[in-house]
């Protein structure tokens, strides 16, 4: 296997994790999929899940590095190339503004992160719905996530709801998620955040896994 980008540790299995303020919310089982896409000019349509079934289904092996410098391997993924589901659903149906140069992705839970376009359109970001050959289970974002193996685990948004088009970057809402929130976040790059260098980021985040860990174990809220 590949070594691990700069400053990542190889964790056994793969945890349910996130911002410790969504570790005890947990949406319905059995929910069906519904996104909203919004061309960021005021426009808006709904697409049912079953739409996405025209198109090609891939399976994809990747790991998931999380920012707080735990890495997940080998994750065995199911689903819908982004690319695909823009170009012969999202693109026919809205017609967002070629210049809108952001997609943010609106999540069940309240979470919500942007990703530049060209990221967004890389031929590794999957719409999943499988994991391991199995339906994606609630602890890792069913009924449907975003799987973006080249930026850190943040940008992977579980619960996905809706996808809005931006002309520009708008972070998290608190200076601290801006400070955190990198545009594009690529890990080989060690782009952690946006004002402090990756390589301090890394101590900062170390001693945090372990009890984030446990809360989402837990499924305390923060
Ligand atoms: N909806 C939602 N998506 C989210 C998060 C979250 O809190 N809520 N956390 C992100 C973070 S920080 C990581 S590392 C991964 C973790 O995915 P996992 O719970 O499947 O391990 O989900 C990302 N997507
Ligand atoms: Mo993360």
């Amino acid at each position: 296997m590949a070594a691990l980008p700069p400053g990542q540790r190889e964790i056994v299995g793969f945890p349910r994790f996130g911002l410790p303020e969504f570790a005890g919310w947990a949406p319905a089982t059995g929910l069906e999929l519904r996104l909203t896409l919004a061309d960021g000019r005021g426009q808006s349509t709904a697409v049912a899940g079953s739409a996405l079934e025209a198109l090609p289904r891939v399976e994809q092996i990747s790991d998931l590095h999380c920012v707080t410098t735990w890495s997940s391997r080998g994750l065995r993924w199911s689903g819908y190339r982004f690319q695909d589901f823009y170009e012969r659903i999202l693109v026919p149906v809205l017609r967002p503004d070629p210049a809108a140069g952001f997609v943010v992705f609106r999540c069940l839970d309240g979470y919500s992160i942007t990703l530049l376009r060209e990221d967004a359109l890389r031929p590794d970001v999957l719409l999943a719905d499988r994991l391991d050959g199995h339906p994606l289970p609630v602890a890792h974002g069913a009924p449907m996530r975003v799987v973006a193996p080249a930026q850190y685990g943040y940008k992977s948004s579980k619960h996905l709801a809706s996808i809005e088009f931006r002309h520009e970057y708008r972070s998290r809402r608190s200076w601290s998620r801006r400070l955190i929130d990198h545009p594009r976040a690529r890990v080989t790059q060690e782009e952690r955040g946006r004002i402090v260098p990756g390589w301090i980021l890394r101590c900062v985040y170390r001693p945090l896994v372990a009890p984030t860990l446990r809360r989402f174990q837990e499924g305390r809220a923060g």
